[in-house]
C-alpha cells in the first residue's frame, strides 16, 4: 500500500480523498494556491505545499510544480480528484515517469476515451449501441451534409476532443447544417486545439444515465449501478440520483453489461463512468466515457455501501477488487443536490465571498460533503460548488422527504446559494414523479425565480 498520497486538487473532493487515506492509514499531502491558504484540505493533510498563485494555470494545473511537491514531500502516489488534471494523459504520464503512482487509469486509457469519436468507434466494435451517425470523424462539409441527409435531421455535431457539452451544435435542416458545422469546428479548435467533429442523430428529450464502473489491475471490471443525472443546466449537473427511477433490473443489467464490456475492452483500471442517453422508448446509446471519479459518486456509495475512493486507492496499489457487485445488493435510494454559490434568478451568476453563518443538515441518511465553514471566504477563481447534500432512504419517496428537510435546514449566509432553487426542484411534480429529461429546466423557467 502507499505511504503518502498527494492530492492534486482542492475543495470538497480533496477532503473526501484525505478521509479515505486516513481510514487506510496513508499519510496525505495537500497542495494549495495562494487563494486557498485557509482551506480545510491544507489543515487536515499531514503535509502541505503552496504551488502558486490563485489562477488554476499557475497552481492546480501546473504539472511540474505538482510533481515537485510530491518529490519534496516523499509522496508515492497522486490522486487527481475530478476536474483540473484528472483526465490529462500527459499528467498521468509524467507522474509515472517520476516513479509516482497515478491513482487512476493509464495514460493510454485516458487518451483512448478522451477522443470521443474513437471511443464511439470502439463502442460500436464491441457491440454497444450508439446513436446513428458518422462512422468516425467527418472531414469535410460535403461529407457532413451527406451523413446528415442519410440519418435525417435534426442532427448534432460534436467535437471529437470535447465532452461534457463543449463544442456541440444542433442542426435542424441542411441550411442550418453548414453554419452549425463551421461553428462546431471553430469552437472545437479554439477550446481543444483540434477541429475534429463527428455527427449523430439528435435525440430530442433523452435522459442522462451513467454507469459507475471500477476495474483492477488483474483484468476484472465491475459496475456499481446507474446514476440518473437528467437535471442539468448548460451541461452542469444539478441533481443526481441512484438508482434511476426509470431503470428496472433488466435494463440495469443490459446497460451495466454494455458498460463492463467497453471497460474490459481496454483493460480499464480504476473508477470510471460510462455515459448513455436513454430514449423515451427504452433504447440506450453509448455517449462517452469519463476516466475519473465524478462529483456525483456519493449517490452510488450510498446505495451500494461501497467506498469508491478507498477502492480507487486500493486498486491503484495493485489490490484486486474487494467485491464484485455488478448492480446487485442495492439498498434503497440516494439523491444528491449540488449547492453552488450562484444566483439562479441572475442566470446562475457566481456569488463568491465570506460565509458569515453555517449550519449543515444532519440526521439519519443525510451526508454533506463540503469544504466550507463559517468564516471561510469562497474565492472567485474556481468552480462555485459549496457543498453536496446526499440523502439516502429506503425508498425514493423517503429520500425525497429527507432531501427537502435537509435543504430546508441548511443554513449558509453571506453568499447567495442554489439551496432555495433545489428545494423547489425537489417539490416539482415532474421531479417527484421521476418524469424528467435533459430539457426539464428549459421547460420550467419559473423554477429559477425567487419565491415561487
Ligand atoms: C446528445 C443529445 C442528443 N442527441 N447526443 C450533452 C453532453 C454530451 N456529453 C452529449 N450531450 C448530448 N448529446 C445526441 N445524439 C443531447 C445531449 C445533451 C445532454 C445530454 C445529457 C445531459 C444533458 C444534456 C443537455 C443537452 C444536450
Amino acid at each position: 500500500m502507499f505511504k503518502k498520497v498527494l492530492i492534486a486538487n482542492r475543495g470538497e473532493i480533496a477532503l473526501r480523498v484525505i478521509r479515505a487515506c486516513k481510514e487506510l492509514s496513508i499519510e496525505t499531502v495537500a497542495v494549495y494556491s495562494e487563494a486557498d491558504r485557509e482551506s480545510l484540505h491544507v489543515r487536515f493533510a499531514d503535509d502541505d505545499v503552496c504551488i502558486g498563485r490563485a489562477p488554476s494555470r499557475d497552481s492546480y494545473l501546473n504539472i511540474p510544480r505538482l510533481i515537485a511537491a510530491a518529490e519534496i514531500t516523499g509522496a508515492d502516489a497522486i490522486h487527481p480528484g475530478y476536474g483540473f488534471l484528472a483526465e490529462n494523459a500527459e499528467f498521468a504520464e509524467k507522474v509515472a515517469a517520476s516513479n509516482i503512482t497515478f491513482i487512476g487509469p493509464t495514460p493510454e486509457q485516458i487518451r483512448q476515451m478522451g477522443d470521443k469519436a474513437a471511443a464511439r468507434k470502439l463502442a460500436q466494435q464491441r457491440g454497444l449501441a450508439t446513436v446513428p451517425g458518422s462512422p468516425g470523424p467527418v472531414e469535410s462539409m460535403e461529407e457532413g451534409q451527406q451523413v446528415a441527409a442519410d440519418i435525417g435531421f435534426p442532427v448534432i455535431i460534436k467535437a471529437a476532443a470535447g465532452g461534457g457539452g463543449k463544442g456541440m451544435r444542433v442542426a435542424v435542416d441542411a441550411d442550418q447544417f453548414s453554419q452549425s458545422f463551421n461553428l462546431a469546428k471553430q469552437e472545437a479548435l479554439a477550446a481543444f486545439g483540434s477541429g475534429e467533429v463527428y455527427i449523430e442523430k439528435y435525440l430530442a428529450r433523452p435522459r442522462h444515465i451513467e454507469i459507475q464502473i471500477m476495474g483492477d489491475t488483474h483484468g476484472k471490471v465491475m459496475h456499481l449501478c446507474e446514476r440518473d443525472c437528467s437535471v442539468q443546466r448548460r451541461h452542469q449537473k444539478l441533481v443526481e440520483e441512484a438508482p434511476s427511477p426509470v431503470v428496472d433490473q433488466t435494463l440495469r443489467e443490459d446497460i451495466g453489461d454494455a458498460a463492463v464490456k467497453l471497460a474490459e475492452a481496454i483493460g480499464y483500471v480504476g473508477a470510471g463512468t460510462i455515459e448513455f442517453l436513454l430514449d423515451a422508448d427504452g433504447s440506450f446509446y453509448f455517449m462517452e466515457m469519463n476516466t475519473r471519479i465524478q462529483v456525483e459518486h456519493p449517490v452510488t456509495e450510498m446505495c451500494t455501501n461501497f467506498d469508491l475512493v478507498k477502492e480507487q486507492i486500493a486498486v491503484a496499489a495493485g489490490a484486486p477488487l474487494t467485491l464484485v457487485l455488478n448492480g446487485n445488493r442495492l439498498r434503497g435510494h440516494a439523491i444528491e443536490c449540488r449547492v453552488n454559490a450562484e444566483d439562479p434568478s441572475r442566470n446562475f451568476q457566481p456569488s463568491p465571498g465570506l460565509i458569515t453563518a453555517y449550519h449543515p443538515p444532519g440526521g439519519p441518511g443525510v451526508r454533506v460533503d463540503t469544504h466550507i465553514y463559517a468564516g471561510y471566504t469562497v474565492p472567485p477563481y474556481y468552480d462555485s460548488l459549496l457543498a453536496k447534500v446526499i440523502v439516502h432512504g429506503n425508498s425514493r419517496t423517503e429520500a425525497l422527504a429527507r432531501m427537502r428537510q435537509a435543504l430546508d435546514s441548511f443554513i449558509i449566509e453571506g453568499v447567495t446559494t442554489t439551496i432555495p432553487f433545489l428545494g423547489r426542484v425537489m417539490r416539482h411534480p415532474d421531479f417527484v414523479a421521476g418524469k424528467v429529461d435533459t430539457k426539464f429546466l428549459e421547460r420550467e423557467p419559473q423554477l429559477l425565480k425567487d419565491q415561487t
